[in-house]
């Protein structure tokens, strides 16, 4: 089991593409393990998207995450991480594969929706980051053995 973090990036809420994008990762058998809606603070996306800093899609970058509010997600599941990567697209979203969200829904590398944690190292620095611990349940649900019956639910 794995744990990702997902963010719903200002265009997806100013588009109204919330309920589609955790449609999606719900009817694909992830599961929610925790879920807030939060105005990004500079700090937070300072924090967040440190890796960057210096590269000159930063300043828009932060500016960008801080404009409007965000969804941010803990999704759950069986290799979680590269399954909701390979749910996402390719970061530059005209460039991402139809069927993908960005691929859907997007056509900017910045407006690109959506933020998935790329490695097990980044989800666990980025869950703690945007988590407490008490924001993030474990459950069971009854149908997860006919998702993946193979998997540690
Ligand atoms: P991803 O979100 O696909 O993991 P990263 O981590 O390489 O992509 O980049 C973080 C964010 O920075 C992207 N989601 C995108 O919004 C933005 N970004 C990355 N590369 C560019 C670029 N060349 N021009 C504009 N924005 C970019």
């Amino acid at each position: 089991m794995e744990r990702t973090l997902i963010i719903l990036k200002p265009d997806a809420v100013q588009r109204g593409l919330i309920g589609e994008l955790i449609q999606r990762i719900e009817r694909r058998g992830l599961r929610i393990a925790g879920m807030k809606m939060l105005w990004v603070t500079r700090e937070l996306a300072e924090r967040h998207y440190g890796e960057h800093k210096g590269k000159p899609f930063y300043e828009p970058l932060l500016k960008f995450i801080t404009a409007a509010p965000v969804v941010a997600l803990v999704v759950s599941g069986p290799e979680a991480i590269q399954v909701m990567r390979a749910m996402m697209g390719k970061t530059d979203s005209k460039q991402a594969a139809a069927g993908t969200i960005r691929g859907d829904f997007g056509l900017s590398n910045r407006h690109n929706l959506i933020h998935g944690s790329d490695s097990p190292e980044s989800a666990t620095r980025e869950i703690t980051l945007w988590f407490a611990d008490k924001e993030i349940f474990d459950y069971k649900t009854p149908t997860a053995e006919w998702v993946d019956p193979d998997a540690a639910w």
